[in-house]
């Protein structure tokens, strides 16, 4: 099999995807049966009059986490039905998706998918995204990249590419399905990442804001070498649950006295 560019696959696939969830469905209605439709739009319609279409969440976080959920069940398919590896990452861990094996030249390559609302001014939606995108927990695993940290599928080190997938959208009130105006931007996260973090409280670094710089891909550092210096230098709160963490992973990581790391004779790796 012919191998791809895990960044050009990523650019092809997300030009193809088409955010088509329309709200909630309710299983209880009022309306009566049988309930016929001729097309979507008339079953959309349908469902909406027949009390069964509720709104998805305005909350952004929440919305978020439905754009983000649809986005990754649809790369994921997409390198199924191609015959390409894509594994999903954990709720709470880095990355969301891995993707690996010869259709992507080997190697691990970590995609990371990023949601972030338009800016509103009074003339309508702005240039910039309403907050910082979040581009790494600064003082975990990316602090720290040669240790396999839980909730992640190996070291930060071993993957060959980093890339995000950035969705931005702009919130319409009125409609169930609340998403206008949907735009994917893939990009590694170094070119698009700022000295700001995203966060006041929590350990994030963050994204440029303005919407043509994260397109152009153009942040605040000129190499990637730059960035991880400078982020990796940043004196970011290590709390005690990250300490307990991080003591047990560099305690396991040298080998007691006498133990001699390879594998059995025999056993190919
Ligand atoms: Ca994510």
């Amino acid at each position: 099999m012919a191998s791809r560019d895990p960044d050009d696959w990523l650019r092809g696939t997300c030009a193809t995807y088409e955010f088509d969830l329309r709200g909630v469905f309710r299983g209880r209605g009022e309306h009566a049966w049988p309930l016929t439709a001729s097309d979507e739009t008339d079953l959309e319609q349908k469902l909406a009059a027949g009390g069964h279409l509720l709104p998805l969440p305005k909350e952004s976080a929440a919305l978020a986490n439905v754009i983000e959920v649809s986005l990754a069940d649809f790369l994921l398919d997409r390198a199924a039905a191609e015959g390409l590896t894509a594994a999903r990452g954990t709720e709470r861990g880095y990355p969301d998706i891995e993707l690996s094996g010869p259709g992507f030249g080997g190697g691990y390559h970590a995609v990371d998918i990023k949601v972030a609302r338009r800016g509103v001014t009074k003339k309508g939606p702005s240039n910039y995204t309403q907050s910082r995108i979040t581009l790494y927990t600064g003082n975990t695993y990316f602090r720290y990249p040669q240790l396999h940290w839980p909730g992640t599928f190996r070291p930060f080190n071993d993957y060959a590419s980093h890339l995000d997938v950035i969705a931005i959208y702009t919130l319409d009130p009125d409609s169930a399905a609340r998403v206008q105006d949907l735009e994917l931007i893939v990009q590694e996260p170094w070119r698009i990442a700022s000295k700001q973090r995203s966060s006041t409280t929590r350990e994030y670094l963050g994204a440029v804001q303005s919407i043509d710089d994260l397109r152009a891909g153009r942040g605040e550092f000129a190499t990637p070498e730059e960035f991880y210096k400078y982020w990796r230098r940043f004196k970011f709160k290590i709390g005690p649950a990250v300490q307990k963490q991080l003591d047990k992973l560099l305690a396991g990581q040298q080998a007691p006295p006498g133990v001699v790391e390879e594998p059995p004779e025999g056993l190919s790796t």
